[in-house]
């Protein structure tokens, strides 16, 4: 029995290189998480000691060019979060984190003195950075962000609370989307700064090998120059979360893949009634559903990734990507469970770690139903994310 679901020969439509990238980050994710992604998860450990291998791996800010950053193309990019995620959706977030949130704040909206004083150090992984948006109150709705910065003479003074920061206790560096009397910018704010302060959020039910915090700012005085000149209204974060989303649609299959493999391998030697469970109709149904839609996953993902390299992608063609293949993604990690039956609950199986883990990934960057939404007004032309009376 193959590990690889491979029905469509989708490696038929990758070249050498791109798939040569994908072999050295797998080879990177068996060698260096698999053996240990169960006990992080479990003691709630995001392993920092792996940040400067990922930067080795070229896999910080992979996409950018110039700057020191690896200036990859989509799809490698793609295909790098897919095995990433297979290790773990926290260690894919940290990338996309990192790498398609806070290095593409500054690479799209930084002036050439903050690109050439951050992303050369992002990209080494000597610096992290982390990208508040999301507020206690603001969470779907970024336009309703109370954290303001006023003006005073040369500098700004941040004060606000922010929610759910990945990294942002770990960080060096925060990028801060606020209100101003001009509308919403955005602030490089070393986390050093008297009256910045980060606390990881704990327990969690999920995303437990990585970090997200609250973030509290009073009185947090920034100079001018930290302020990312050619951010202007909320379509700056918004142009960042393209970025993060597009990963997201190929990272989640990584999950779903891992969780197929772990079933199906499961399934082949798991004895019951004289039989392999994978001899029965009923866990080859199974199987052959989960199969499927990674196929479709992968393809989704990579017309994206062909588009994105082509500079052709739209808005709404990553919702279709972040919200049909993280929900077949779940679907996939929950069924996998089952194939596993009591033991499908131990932390020594994967799949119920990917489905928890996926719960996030529904949640952040745009829920299942603000996708729902965006793909509902692109096809009707009416937006229903807000009253009209
Ligand atoms: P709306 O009025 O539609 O737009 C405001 C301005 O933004 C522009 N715009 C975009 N620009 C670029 N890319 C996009 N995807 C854009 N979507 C909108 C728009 O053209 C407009 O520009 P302008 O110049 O005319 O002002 O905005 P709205 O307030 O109605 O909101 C729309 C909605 C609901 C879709 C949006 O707010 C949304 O996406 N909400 C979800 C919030 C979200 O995703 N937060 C993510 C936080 S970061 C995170 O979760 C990190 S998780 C860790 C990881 O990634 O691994
Ligand atoms: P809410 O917006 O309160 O939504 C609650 C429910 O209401 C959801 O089901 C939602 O879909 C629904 N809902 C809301 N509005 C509508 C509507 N118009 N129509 C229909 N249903 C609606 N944020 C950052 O800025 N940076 C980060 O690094 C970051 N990392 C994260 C990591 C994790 C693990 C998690 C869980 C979150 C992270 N977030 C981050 C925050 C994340 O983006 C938000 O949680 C997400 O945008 C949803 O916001 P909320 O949690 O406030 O939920």
């Amino acid at each position: 029995m193959t590990a690889v679901p491979d029905l469509l020969d989708f490696d038929g439509l990758l070249s050498p290189d791109e798939i040569a990238m994908r072999t050295r980050v797998r080879a990177f994710v068996d060698e260096r998480v698999r053996p240990h992604i169960a006990d992080w998860y479990d003691r709630a450990v995001f392993p920092a000691t792996l940040v400067p291998e990922l930067a080795e791996l070229g896999v910080l800010g992979m996409h950018l060019t110039g700057y020191g950053c690896p200036g990859r193309s989509a799809v490698e990019y793609g295909l790098a979060a897919m095995e990433l995620e297979a290790g773990d959706s926290g260690l894919r977030t940290f990338v996309s984190v990192q790498g398609s949130l806070a290095m593409s704040a500054i690479h799209k909206h930084g002036s050439e003195d903050q690109k050439n004083r951050w992303l050369p150090a992002m990209a080494r992984g000597e610096v992290i950075g982390c990208f508040g948006l999301t507020e206690p109150g603001s969470g779907s709705d970024p336009s309703s962000m109370t954290t303001f910065a006023r003006r005073v003479g040369d500098e700004w003074v941040l004060n606000g609370s922010k929610r759910w920061i990945g990294l942002a206790s770990i960080a060096q560096v925060a990028v801060i989307w606020a209100q101003t009397d001009e509308g919403v910018r955005g602030f490089l704010v070393e986390t050093d700064t008297p009256g910045f302060a980060a606390t990881p959020i704990a327990p969690k039910m999920s995303m437990r090998a990585s970090i997200q915090c609250d973030i509290e700012l009073r009185d947090v005085r920034v100079p001018e120059s930290a302020r990312l000149p050619e951010a202007r209204g909320l379509r700056a974060p918004f142009s960042c979360l393209n970025e993060a989303r597009y990963g997201i649609g190929w990272g989640v299959i990584g999950a779903a893949r891992d969780s197929y493999e772990t079933a199906l391998r499961y399934a082949g030697e798991r004895m019951q009634f004289n039989q392999p469970i994978a001899g029965f109709q009923l866990t080859q149904q199974k199987l052959v559903d989960m199969a499927l839609e990674i196929e479709k996953a992968q393809l989704v993902a990579l017309r994206l990734g062909r588009l994105k390299d082509t500079g052709e992608l739209s808005p709404h063609q990553i919702s279709v990507a972040k919200l049909a293949n993280t929900r077949a993604a779940i679907a996939i990690a929950r069924e996998a469970r089952t194939v596993l039956g009591g033991n499908g609950v131990s932390a020594e199986y994967s799949p119920m770690r990917h489905a928890a883990n996926l719960e996030s990934v529904r949640t952040y960057e745009g829920t299942d139903e603000i996708h729902t939404l965006i793909l509902g007004a692109h096809i009707t032309g009416i937006q229903a994310f807000r009253s009209t009376t």
